[in-house]
């Protein structure tokens, strides 16, 4: 490819179009937008390279085409992409018909608008495109909620900046409409200006805060539920891992529902529940969840605070691993770091390497460079291989807190019925010579602790 001043001859740039060359074809309508990956890159090539790759799986997740991309290692201190740069990216745009260019790293408000102004598309950054696919995913009004809140988040600080650009065009003859698509298109374009903006950024401020107090409110609830499970006396297991890793697939094959379990980033959004049965019968809650991504926007991280923090309330984790990719290792790293952060203990965490389906070599899994907490089960979610090891690792797990002991001088009918109201399994022995009879009971210890303060017959 043709190289561009400030951007050629030193040993520090690299330069990538391609994988192929597409022709320009009429894009009927509602067929999936064109769109270019672009990243000007600092560190490691092959990283990048990996990054970007999963940009591109974002993008066809989001529901449209990659046609065309472009790698680009910048510059110590200077912009994103250089002048000429921009400008064979917009040739680019033009010759593959591409209605948005999509950049991996994220753009501030000025160099949005400097791209903007340099091409004849759309510019978006991967933060906008992850928090587009939330948008489109959230089911739940919970979901909603958190995805609106994480839109507002991320469009006020920006607001800013256009709020200047806006002032200057207030006097001009207006409406273009700005080309930051659904939400930032027309605003500030109309009115007068700041004046407009100020009124907008009231209005954006207060809804920001119903819809933390509304978001809240849900969190109670739903912890009001989790409260009740506990009286159920079920240990809590929560499915995290890498967006794409098998998550639902693998809930589907312990539970026998019906959740979605798609090849596309960010299947699931709402957690779901279902019961799920340990080899030797004791019973726990599963809850699929959302999955993590590398660099998570910080704003969904807010908004998504609640459901994450369950995570960090789970008697157990399983981590899956989707070990047939070929960034399975750093995947695994980030997750584990984001387990950390919200609190989960090390020695909760079971990982599993899924998909070994894929793989001819099983071998190569357990030369997954990853620091584990213990050593991972290798299983496929999908051909069920490995779920009876999974099943008996995971109870070794919760046997430790949850298959409890009890004696009792003479346990009344009360106490069995609360304990098996409640969910509990039980084994009880014969009365020994002191009339002692021993309970076995997988019961959440919180319960027991209950029952005894409450005064139970024991
Ligand atoms: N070959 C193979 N494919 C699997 C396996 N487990 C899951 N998949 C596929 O991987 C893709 C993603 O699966 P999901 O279960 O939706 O993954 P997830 O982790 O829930 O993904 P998100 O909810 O998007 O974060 C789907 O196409 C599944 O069919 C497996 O063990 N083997
Ligand atoms: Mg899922």
């Amino acid at each position: 490819m043709e190289s561009h001043e400030g951007l050629d001859g030193g040993t520090d740039t690299e330069t990538q179009t391609g994988p192929t060359p597409q022709p320009q074809r009429p894009r009927g309508a509602g067929a999936p937008e064109a769109v270019i990956a672009v990243s000007a890159f600092e560190g490691p090539a092959p990283a990048a390279l990996t990054d970007l790759e999963e940009l591109e799986e974002l993008i066809r997740s989001a529901g449209a085409e990659v046609v065309d991309r472009m790698v680009q290692r910048r510059r110590d201190g200077g912009p994103l992409l250089g002048e000429g740069k921009v400008r064979e990216l917009a040739a680019l745009v033009k010759s593959s018909g591409a209605a948005v260019v999509v950049t991996q790293q994220s753009l501030s408000p000025s160099q949005q608008r400097r791209l903007e102004e340099g091409l004849p598309c759309r510019v978006v950054d991967r933060t906008s495109l992850i928090l587009d696919i939330f948008a489109q995913r959230a089911r739940s009004r919970e979901g909603q909620l958190q995805v609106e809140l994480a839109q507002l988040l991320y469009r006020l600080p920006r607001l800013r900046g256009e709020g200047v650009l806006m002032s200057r065009q207030a006097g001009r003859a207006g409406a273009q409409g700005a080309a930051g698509g659904a939400g930032a298109g027309g605003l500030g374009t109309r009115g007068p200006g700041e004046q407009k903006l100020e009124y907008d950024r009231r209005r954006i401020r207060e809804r920001e805060s119903r819809l933390k107090r509304e978001i809240e409110s849900l969190r109670r609830r739903r912890s009001g539920q989790r409260e009740h499970r506990h009286d159920r006396a079920w240990p809590l297991v929560t499915l995290a891992g890498y967006t794409n890793a098998g998550k639902s697939t693998l809930f589907n094959a312990l539970t026998r529902a019906g959740a979605v379990a798609q090849g596309r980033m960010f299947s699931t959004l709402d957690p779901q529940v279902r019961q799920v049965r340990c080899p030797a019968g004791g019973r726990a809650l599963l809850t699929d969840t959302v999955g993590f991504i590398r660099d998570l926007p910080k704003d969904l991280r807010v908004a998504f605070r609640a459901t994450l923090e369950e995570i960090g309330q789970a008697d157990a984790v399983l981590h899956v691993v989707d070990a047939s990719h070929p960034d399975a290792a750093r995947q695994a790293a980030a997750v584990l770091a984001e387990l950390e952060t919200l609190g989960v203990a090390p020695d909760a965490v079971l990982t599993v390497l899924n998909k070994i389906d894929r793989l001819e070599d099983h071998g190569a899994t357990a030369r997954l460079s990853v620091d584990l907490p213990a050593p991972p089960l290798l299983a496929s979610a999908r051909s069920g291989d490995g779920l009876d090891r999974l099943g008996d690792a995971l109870e070794e797990v919760l046997r430790r807190r949850f298959w409890q002991h009890l004696p009792f001088r003479n346990p009344a009918p009360r106490l069995r019925a609360r304990l098996s109201a409640s969910g509990a399994s039980m084994k009880e022995s014969r009365p020994d010579r002191n009339g002692l009879v021993t309970v076995d009971a997988w019961v959440a210890p919180a319960l027991v602790s209950r029952l005894k303060a409450e005064g139970d017959d024991r």
